[in-house]
């Protein structure tokens, strides 16, 4: 049987079309799938060894941390900080910047994540994820500044994420497309499965906890009404990555507004909303706050939380036109 196209392919490929490709790129993605592969490891495992349960900290959002979160985390440094093209990373686990240590050649990119999203999954078997971001370096000394991290998702210049789900995938893109990769735990490699994603202009999913329907500080629920209008259907599976990647690829729309208990929203805009808007944006979707595009939201501190509205455009543009209808 042949083999396919393995992420090492693809990236050597893909660097030969850009001539000025340096391969920062190619050996920083190279790394996350590294990461990837061994998060992946631990999470099809996570029942059957003493991994699981708080470790009885919370983390800088005042959440349970499961060990996995922290462990996908220092996966993630250990496997990074090395390769020589980063001059810092930032994490929704840590409540400040990792600077690259001394002995580690500095580079000129920053790496932001989200080592585990939707950890309260790990133990019931549902997909989880973890969502990266890359962004060119401002600064231009030794050690990365928070202005290196504080930029808006339109100059990313990579995003991606992992899914550990039926399958482990890769999903990435550097501004050329969006491809997908399915691990062959067989061989430990990533195969092309996804190439150039492009995501239905409209979906029949919308994807929004409801249970909060009171507490929408925006008309969110006119969308909703209208959404069954059109027979569309409801999945929520409660984890990010998981809900995205499906409307990703069957189309459809996912919601986090903003309410009375997080009146900037729940989801973080660097390590979850950005990386997902320039991957959907890639693709063919949309992605705002509801009121302005998602890319173009400067961020304040590096855990800004941010309202998301992301998945196919047409559905995107019609939530976004409720909500404005009843702002005029
Ligand atoms: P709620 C998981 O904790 C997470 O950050 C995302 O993965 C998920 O989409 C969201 O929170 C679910 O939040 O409030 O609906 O349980």
């Amino acid at each position: 049987m042949a083999l396919g196209t393995t992420l090492t392919r693809f990236l050597i490929e893909e660097q030969r079309k850009y001539p000025g490709a340096s391969g920062e790129f190619t050996s920083l993605l190279s790394g996350i799938a590294t990461a990837g592969k061994v998060i992946s490891r631990e999470v099809n495992k996570a029942g059957l060894i003493d991994i699981l349960g708080y470790k009885g900290k919370k983390n800088v959002h005042g959440e349970d941390v499961q060990k996995l979160d922290d462990y996908a985390n220092a996966i993630f440094i250990q496997t990074l900080c090395h390769i020589g093209h980063l001059a810092g990373i930032a994490s929704e686990e840590m409540e400040d910047i990792y600077h690259i240590p001394e002995d580690c050649p500095i580079g000129n990119y920053v790496f932001l994540m989200d080592p585990l999203d939707g950890s309260s999954n790990i133990d019931v078997n549902i997909s989880i994820g973890s969502i990266f971001s890359i962004y060119r370096r401002e600064s231009k000394g030794k050690k990365a500044t928070m202005a290196d991290f504080l930029q808006p998702g339109r100059k990313l210049v990579a995003a991606g994420y992992l899914i550990y789900g039926s399958s482990t995938m890769l999903v990435y893109s550097t501004g050329h497309g969006v491809h997908g990769f399915t691990l062959d735990p067989s061989i430990g490699e990533f195969i092309l499965s996804h190439e150039k994603i492009q995501t239905p202009k409209q979906g029949k999913i919308y994807s929004i906890n409801e249970a909060y329907r009171s507490n929408w500080t925006e008309n969110i629920g006119a969308y909703v009404d209208a959404a069954r209008k059109e027979n569309k259907t409801a999945r929520y599976v409660g984890s990010l990555v998981a809900d995205f990647h499906r409307n990703l690829l069957k189309g459809g729309i996912f919601l986090y507004p903003a309410d009375k208990k997080n009146p900037d929203g729940k989801l973080r805009l660097l390590y979850e909303a950005a990386p997902l808007a320039f991957i959907v944006e890639q693709a063919g979707g949309r992605a705002s706050t509801g009121k302005i595009p998602l890319l173009d939201v400067i961020p304040e501190k590096i855990h800004h939380r941010v309202p998301l509205i992301i998945g196919s455009e047409e559905d995107v543009l019609m939530a976004e036109k409720c909500i404005s209808k009843i702002d005029k």
